[in-house]
């Protein structure tokens, strides 16, 4: 039976990986170790949030712990850990972190063939509210979470910033992991999209999602509607359309956490519309390109949904800074289609 299979033949995420993996023929395990490293910085993370509180972790302007030393604050501790698993994985040799202005460069003994894009914690500055309310509320939690993409390094050569400067299509893997109360991992290697929950006593993630496919429509639309004032004509259209349907159908809903992870979690699972469009003030949007817009836009996807800039299919963009912004829309295939006619009509 279905639901004591589940209880007793646990789908962890690296027999699900090492399953995968064994289908590529010359596989070595390679890319399993490394992305073994990358689980273990989500662990941290998770146990980080879960085991002290936020109130404790993020270290309040000038605290000082039993030892005396300042406190790291929880987004610099995360970024350290990720570093140090992946170079210690022996599988990368190239890294860009949200936290660091430059790329960092796999010292040649240590290195591997894969380079490893990411945001260890999207959305810290959300972090502060949860301090000032004095609690840990799930609902803040889970506006913490972590961002990646993989890339292969080009074949034969010295690793070079442009092994990172490759489309977003060129990734062989991306995921996210939100931590809350339960701590939830979402993997493509590009044969479709996966969700595993952190088991916590057993400390392993466990498939919980398989297979995520996201309806082809939805009937929500998240946009931070703030910047409306500032937005171009097709992105106004688009919005006004959501809530005036002009077809008779009802109006969409609209869900909007502030952190990209959550919003585009429940919009993979639901269905909709996540936006983060270009504005007068920002023409390039928010949203990094390389570890926030093409990791999600390679999940989305893979789930059958769509991504696009305004301009062309997101993961087609070739970035040529590694903290390039874009502006992103995503979600349920039918949804994008509808903004990319608006995009289409005015150019
Ligand atoms: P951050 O990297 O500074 O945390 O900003 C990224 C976050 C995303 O998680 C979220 O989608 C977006 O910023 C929300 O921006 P805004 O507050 O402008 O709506
Ligand atoms: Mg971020």
């Amino acid at each position: 039976h279905a639901a004591d299979a589940h209880r007793t033949d646990l789908m962890t995420i690296m027999r699900f990986v090492l399953n995968e993996q064994s289908k590529h023929p010359g596989s070595r395990g390679d890319f399993t170790i490394l992305l073994n490293h990358i689980v273990l910085g989500c662990k941290f993370v998770c146990s980080a949030v879960n085991k002290a509180g936020l109130a404790k972790l993020i270290g309040l302007a000038g605290e000082t712990n039993v030892q005396g030393e300042e406190q790291k604050k929880l987004d610099v501790l995360s970024n350290e850990v990720f570093i140090k698993a992946l170079v210690s994985s022996g599988r990368t040799c190239i890294l860009v972190s949200e936290e660091d202005e430059e790329a960092i460069f796999v010292e040649p003994d240590k290195r591997g063939k894969y380079c490893v894009v990411f945001d260890p914690l999207d959305g810290s500055s959300n972090i502060d509210c949860g301090v000032s309310i004095g609690t840990v509320q799930p609902s803040l939690q889970i506006m913490i979470d972590s961002i990646f993409g993989i890339y292969m390094v080009k074949h034969g050569r010295e690793p070079t910033l442009d092994d990172v400067l490759q489309p977003g299509k060129n990734m062989v893997a991306a995921g996210y992991c939100m931590y809350g109360s339960s701590c939830m991992l979402v993997l493509s290697t590009g044969s479709g999209v996966n969700g595993f929950t952190l088991d916590p006593s057993l400390g392993e993630f466990i498939l919980t999602h398989p297979d995520i496919k996201i309806p082809k429509k939805g009937k929500i639309y998240s946009v931070n509607e703030g910047n409306a004032k500032n937005w171009d004509a097709p992105t106004a259209k688009y919005v006004e359309k959501c809530k005036f349907p002009e077809d008779g159908s009802s109006p969409k809903s609209l869900r909007y956490v502030g952190s990209m992870v959550a919003d585009v979690h429940r919009t993979l699972l639901y269905g909709g519309i996540f936006l983060y469009p270009a504005d007068k003030k920002s023409p390039n949007g928010k949203l990094r390109v390389l570890y926030e817009v093409f990791p999600m836009s390679f999940l989305m996807e893979q789930a059958g949904g769509q991504s696009f800039t305004g301009k062309q299919k997101a993961l087609d963009l070739v970035p040529e800074k590694i903290h390039q912004r874009s502006p992103i829309f995503l979600g349920s295939y039918d949804d994008v289609e509808e903004i990319k006619a608006l995009y289409a009509a005015e150019a």
